[in-house]
């Protein structure tokens, strides 16, 4: 056998397969945001078969097909197939950061699914060592962490009942609440109401996903700011960073981007610019494990608070992303790792354990989750 990219002895453990399907499920109820409303999840699986009998598992999702961001599921499995599995076959799997390397340098944009081959990479690395991910990434600081829900049924009361039902349950007592698809008034009532409902018990966040113009914001975020909302996640166009800026220093409730970071060097941007309070930090946006690390840094070291954010990952992608997250040194507005609960199905072999308002962070080798080979057989849709 011979050597690899960094001139490992011997041993080397070639990639032999590389797949990615897809799979879809049903949401639990109908998922509405500014730019579309969900019905179905498309989660895009990878599973990255070593020579070692070792096989790594991923997932690359997104939201609403092209809706949300610029990969679709069948453009990410394509993508996979195409060009990133050509790339990894016959490297040594235990050389994962020369493979995240190689596929960053001949694989522009494509964040998601690099990101989840990344994942699959880093699974089998731990499962091969015997140790989490997140102790190859430097190790955990934390063994469970708050997870937020988001209340976007589009009807006020049952927001509200759903909001009781889960402070009932302790299962989430952060409330992230969907707005911007209808006139601004109404979401506006819409918030107060929810925050007048919940009153201390919980907290209230919005997320407009892009849907106002600066004007608006300046209007709506004033509105909020009384209600007590806690956070105003991505008020404006994600190719507005002046006007987010703008609107940070405008108001005192905290900006907190998502659309607009797409890795480190938008991390790095916003920061310089001061264009928000927060990161919600992404792996899938990020454009993998590491680079959601970097972003951490970057948010750490310019003094922006740090959030872990979802794509509405199954329990696959909520594992990877619960096992970097845990090794941010600060997590300050907690998480939003909730994406397993939105859906009827579950994939895993063991589901992760959500109690007391928190995620327990999986403690098995690798990601420390499995995927039952049965109910992703059922729910696949690309054969
Ligand atoms: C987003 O924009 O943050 C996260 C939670 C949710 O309901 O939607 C996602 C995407
Ligand atoms: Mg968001």
């Amino acid at each position: 056998m011979s050597d690899g990219p960094v001139g490992r002895a011997s041993g080397a453990v070639p990639i032999r397969e590389v797949r990615a399907i897809r799979v879809e499920l049903p949401t639990i109820r109908p998922h509405r945001l500014s730019m579309t409303t969900m019905r179905t999840q498309t989660l895009v699986l990878v599973q990255v078969v070593c020579d070692d009998g070792i096989v790594g598992i991923g997932e690359g999702t997104t939201i609403g097909g092209l809706s949300y961001g610029p990969e679709s599921p069948e453009g990410i499995q394509l993508t996979i197939q195409r060009y990133l599995a050509p790339l990894l076959l016959g490297r040594d799997a235990r050389e994962v950061r020369p493979a995240i390397s190689a596929m960053a340098q001949q694989i522009r944009g494509n964040h998601f699914a690099r990101a989840a081959v990344e994942t699959a990479l880093w699974d089998a690395q731990g499962q091969r060592l015997g140790q989490p991910v997140s102790e190859l990434l430097g190790g955990r600081v934390r063994s469970s962490m708050p997870v937020a829900w988001t209340l976007a049924s589009g009807d006020t009361a049952r927001d509200i009942e759903e909001a009781e039902e889960m402070l009932a349950k302790r299962r989430h007592r952060d409330f992230k609440l969907k707005i911007g698809a209808r006139p601004v008034r109404e979401d506006l009532a819409h918030v107060t109401a929810i925050a007048r409902a919940v009153g201390d018990r919980a907290t209230v966040r919005v997320d407009v996903n892009q849907a106002w113009d600066e004007i608006t914001a300046r209007f709506a975020m004033a509105a909020l700011q009384d209600a007590g909302v806690h956070l105003v996640e991505q008020p404006v166009s994600m190719a507005r960073p002046d006007a987010l800026a703008r609107l940070s220093a405008l108001f005192t409730v905290p900006v907190m981007a998502d659309e607009a970071l797409q890795g480190p060097v938008d991390a790095f941007a916003l920061a310089r610019a001061g264009a928000a309070n927060v990161f919600a930090v992404k792996l899938a946006s990020s454009g993998g494990l590491l680079a959601a690390m970097q972003v951490a840094g970057i948010a750490q070291a310019a003094g922006v608070g740090l959030y872990g954010g979802t794509m509405l990952e199954g329990g696959v992608g909520t594992a990877a992303s619960a096992q970097v997250f845990s090794t941010f040194e600060r997590l300050d507005f907690g998480t939003e790792l909730f994406g397993p609960l939105l859906l009827t199905e579950e994939l895993l072999e063991r589901p992760l354990q959500y109690s007391d308002f928190e995620l327990r962070i999986p403690e098995g080798p690798g990601l420390g989750v499995r995927l039952d080979p049965e109910r992703v057989e059922r729910f696949r849709v690309d054969t």
